[in-house]
């Protein structure tokens, strides 16, 4: 099957991803994590998205805080679809990630998710290699009803809740 790549700015990234990689574990897609930093090791970022596709990858995740510069080089290295994760551990709270994630020159798209919305780039990756996967495109309907049973369940617990006060 098509891998997921995930490149992470900083070991102290992985949180934000975490639940995003255990997403990916479920649906079993196979996926591969590195630490490659834009600014402390660029050589290592380039040799990973520039080989990416050759090596089986079908969609590439980026990770960073800060400056976020990582997603956007990444991008510029390959022609796979590349999500841009923003992480919060900054003093602006990753709205500095934000804003030059989502701010990419016109030519070098990055598709850029929430602050810290490791687990919605993991979905959105999923859909992405579900266009061309049937079963995967059941797992993803799987898991919207899974997901919509718990809301049910919550409304009936609140409701029952209220009830009793
Ligand atoms: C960014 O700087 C990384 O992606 C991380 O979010 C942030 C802090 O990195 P460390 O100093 O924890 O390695 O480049």
């Amino acid at each position: 099957m098509t891998k997921v790549g995930v490149i992470l700015g900083s070991g102290s990234d992985w949180p934000v991803m975490e639940p995003g990689w255990r997403l990916l574990e479920d649906f079993g897609v196979p996926a591969e994590v590195v630490v490659a930093s834009a600014h402390r090791t660029p050589d290592a970022v380039r040799e990973f998205a520039s080989s990416a596709r050759e090596r089986g990858f079908g969609v590439i995740i980026a990770v960073a805080g800060m400056a976020a510069h990582l997603p956007g080089v990444v991008a510029s290295f390959t022609t796979l679809p590349v999500v841009g994760v923003p992480a919060s551990g900054s003093a602006l709270k990753g709205m500095d990630a934000l804003l030059s994630v989502a701010q990419m020159p016109s030519g070098v798209p990055v598709g850029t998710m929430a602050i810290d919305g490791g687990k919605n780039a993991a979905l959105y990756a999923v859909s992405i290699l579900a266009i061309t996967n049937e079963e995967l495109a059941r797992r993803l309907l799987n898991f919207r009803d899974a997901q919509a049973e718990e809301v049910r369940e919550r409304d009936r617990a609140l409701r029952e809740k209220i009830k009793k006060e």
